[in-house]
């Protein structure tokens, strides 16, 4: 029988307090995982205690930076002392910069690419030698529609998510001989704070541009949500999925799939 059930199993979501990661945290709780999150502000973390708290999901949450090797290994090892060895990581934790590249100063550059792509790197390396030892163990890093496409001003997020595309094909390589599966999952456009300013209402009371460009360039023809997220996250963290290793599963309402409107 089909088997996305992940009872017993234990999984860190990163950068889990709102947003997609929150989503994934959730569903995956659903499907009957233990849940360890982290992320760096002291009020997200508080917040999102008491949101999991009153959807009845036990959550171990801690304060790490992901881009801090030392921060990550403490909280992978107060994991193991406390929930048991990693089975699932979802490297969600992500940051975008929207400067035009001829005005970006490679500090700010740097930042995004720590972030969102070695930061990956930190944390998946802090859990393969555990999930080698298990026999078993599923990595799903977060990418994007920018993991394929550019647009002005994300030269950075598109450099670091094209990168975290091939980081994941990289793992599933290294270490698919030891029953690890490293996939994808590519959200399109989903309303989340990070994309909140490419929403905000216009004052005469209309949608931004780039809200409604965003809508005509979907075939469904909406926002994602980050329940969007939820089904493909819990196929990729199960024995579902045991023979899909580096793939991108994207999940973006068919705009990779779309040339867009033809002009009227
Ligand atoms: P979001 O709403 O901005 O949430 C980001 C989360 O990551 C927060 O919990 C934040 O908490 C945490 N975080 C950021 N930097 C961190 C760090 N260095 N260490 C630990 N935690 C950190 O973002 P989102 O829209 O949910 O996006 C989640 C992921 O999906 C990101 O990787 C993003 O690039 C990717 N994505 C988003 C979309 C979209 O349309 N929204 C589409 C494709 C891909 P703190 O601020 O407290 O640290
Ligand atoms: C942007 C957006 C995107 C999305 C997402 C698309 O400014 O273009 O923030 O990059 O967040 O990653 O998949």
């Amino acid at each position: 029988m089909v088997n996305f059930s992940l009872k017993g199993k234990v999984a860190l979501v990163t950068g889990a307090a709102y947003g997609i990661g929150f989503a994934i945290a959730q569903a995956l709780a659903e499907a009957g995982a233990q849940i360890a999150f982290n992320c760096r502000s002291t009020e997200h973390l508080e917040t999102a205690k008491a949101e999991y708290a009153r959807l009845g999901i036990p959550v171990r949450g801690y304060i790490c930076d992901v881009t801090k090797e030392e921060e990550v290994a403490q909280m992978v090892a107060d994991i193991e002392a406390h929930l048991g060895v990693i089975d699932i990581l979802v490297n969600n934790a992500g940051i975008i910069k929207r400067i035009p590249m001829t005005e970006m100063k490679v500090e700010e550059f740097r930042q995004v690419v720590d972030i969102d792509l070695t930061a990956p790197f930190i944390v998946s390396k802090a859990v393969i030698p555990g999930m080698i030892k298990k026999g078993h163990g599923k990595i799903i890093n977060v990418c994007s529609m920018m993991s394929e496409l550019g647009r002005e001003t994300v030269s950075a997020y598109a450099a670091a998510k094209g990168g975290l595309k091939m980081l994941t094909r990289n793992i599933a390589s290294e270490y698919g001989a030891y029953n690890i599966q490293c996939n994808g999952i590519g959200p399109g456009y989903i309303a989340t704070p990070q994309t909140a300013p490419l929403r905000e209402k216009q004052a005469d009371g209309s949608r931004h541009p780039f809200d409604s460009f965003i809508i005509s360039k979907t075939p469904a023809a909406r926002w994602g949500t980050p329940e969007d997220l939820m089904g493909p996250a819990v196929f990729l963290a199960s024995d579902a999925s045991n023979f899909v290793n580096g793939h991108i599963l994207y999940v973006d309402g068919g705009i990779l799939a779309y040339i867009g409107k033809q002009p009227k």
